[in-house]
């Protein structure tokens, strides 16, 4: 898979993306990350890639110029699967749609700043408008980077144990039981009988049992 990430803040990714499993999809050859700086695609001479809006009021918004040459350069090397702008407008980013982006081959994902971009450019080139949640946050980069990491950790061999993004919490739309390791027993506090029986039938069962009530205690909404 390719992700191509266009940001005027390329910085903000060089954490999420240089440690752990991320880089270590990148080094194994599984996903290619390539991040563009809005700012090389203007023509200006100070590089500037915002300006007032029209009918007035307080906060720029990114020009379209600068981000259509970018994407035409992009799409003139590759086909995209998906061009998709990080925007608290858009819907509500859920596993499925990881999911199902986790199978496609070449994505782009165009990051918000300011108080967003020209209203043209979602309607000439975006397929798909995704926020992470109910808040706002300073600008699409770190909505950008929870989207490709619950992406790239889906792409097989990506993880170490293949089974264990499946167990996932919400993977069944169940959050998922609670774990323990050793010791067997601190301060008095003990590890449930049943994990240490050796019956795996049992646990398989208590396990999902607990998935259950957790998922009815802390997100009744995603039984309904
Ligand atoms: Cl995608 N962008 C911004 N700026 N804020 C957000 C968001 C995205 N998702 C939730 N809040």
């Amino acid at each position: 898979m390719r992700i191509d990430i266009i940001t005027v803040l390329p910085k903000l990714f060089e954490g999420p993306f240089s440690d752990s499993i991320l880089k270590r999809a990148q080094d194994k050859g599984l996903v290619e990350i390539h991040l563009h700086n809005l700012r090389d695609y203007s023509t200006d001479k100070h590089r500037n890639v915002d300006d007032y809006q029209y009918g007035g009021g307080a906060g720029m918004v990114l020009r379209i110029e600068p981000i259509a040459a970018c994407i035409n350069q992009l799409k003139s090397e590759r086909e995209y699967d998906e061009i998709i702008y990080m925007t608290p407008d858009g819907k509500v980013l859920e596993q499925t749609t990881s999911n199902q982006m986790s199978t496609l081959k070449n994505i782009m994902v165009l990051c918000g700043h300011y108080k967003g971009v020209d209203e043209r450019v979602r309607n000439l080139y975006i397929t798909r408008e995704i926020s992470i949640g109910s808040y706002v946050l300073s600008g699409g980069e770190l909505a950008a980077a929870v989207l490709v990491d619950s992406i790239i950790r889906l792409i097989p061999g990506v993880l170490g144990d293949e089974t264990s993004a499946l167990t996932d919490s919400f993977q069944d739309r169940l959050l998922a039981p609670p774990v323990y390791t050793r010791p067997v027993e601190f301060q008095g506090h003990k590890v449930p009988d049943i994990l240490i029986s050796g019956d795996f039938k049992a646990i398989e069962a208590w396990r999902d049992d607990q998935a259950l009530i957790r998922t009815r205690e802390r997100r009744p909404d995603l039984l309904d």
